[in-house]
């Protein structure tokens, strides 16, 4: 097994908890790859959908593996297609599951089907509040900074539609 590894989990349609612990399931099932911890679900406001889709659970899922960032691509990929995603699914539209490749280590990769980190998680509540929870003092291997220091970037008006389920309700 290899250095830490997150995995961005989302879903705004179906049974979106029920998904969350489908992914965890088949991604404990999968060769060579082992759960670590994963964060609470947040439920968050769709971010640049072209469906004016429902509203997301999203949350991160820490992994060890043996998989090289390629290999592991691939499996992410068939575990979405075996949890209902279409192949020819786009990236602004509504799904059952999105599983995105947030950090592999400290590896820096671009290349035309893989790109780590992922190109868009610094800039994204959806990704970096869950991510905090789990990992706040890792370090972004792009910008150096924390995924805490990263955090503090989000917009409150952001971070207010970003809402750990199960979270008491603000009393004021
Ligand atoms: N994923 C997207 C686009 N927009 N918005 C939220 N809130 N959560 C997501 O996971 C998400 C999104 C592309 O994968
Ligand atoms: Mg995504
Ligand atoms: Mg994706």
């Amino acid at each position: 097994m290899t250095d830490k590894v997150y995995i961005g989990f989302g879903s705004n349609l179906g049974i979106r908890e029920l998904k969350f612990e489908e992914a965890l399931h088949e991604l404990n099932r999968a060769h060579g790859i082992a759960i670590k911890t994963y964060s609470r679900l947040y439920e968050t406001d769709p971010v640049d959908l072209s469906d004016d889709g429902p509203k997301f659970l999203n949350a991160v899922i820490e992994l060890e593996t043996s998989l090289s960032p390629r290999e592991l691509m691939e499996s992410l990929k068939a575990v979405e297609i075996k949890l209902g995603k279409s192949p020819r699914h786009r990236s602004d539209q509504s799904r059952h599951i999105d599983l995105d490749l947030l950090l592999y280590g400290d590896l820096v990769i671009r290349e035309d089907n893989l790109n780590i980190p992922h190109p868009r998680m610094h800039k994204r509540g959806f990704v970096l509040v869950p991510l905090a929870e789990i990992a706040p003092e890792t370090v972004h291997p792009v910008s150096k900074l924390t995924i805490r220091e990263l955090a503090a970037f989000i917009a409150p008006e952001e971070l207010g539609t970003i809402r750990a389920l199960g979270a008491e309700s603000n009393r004021q």
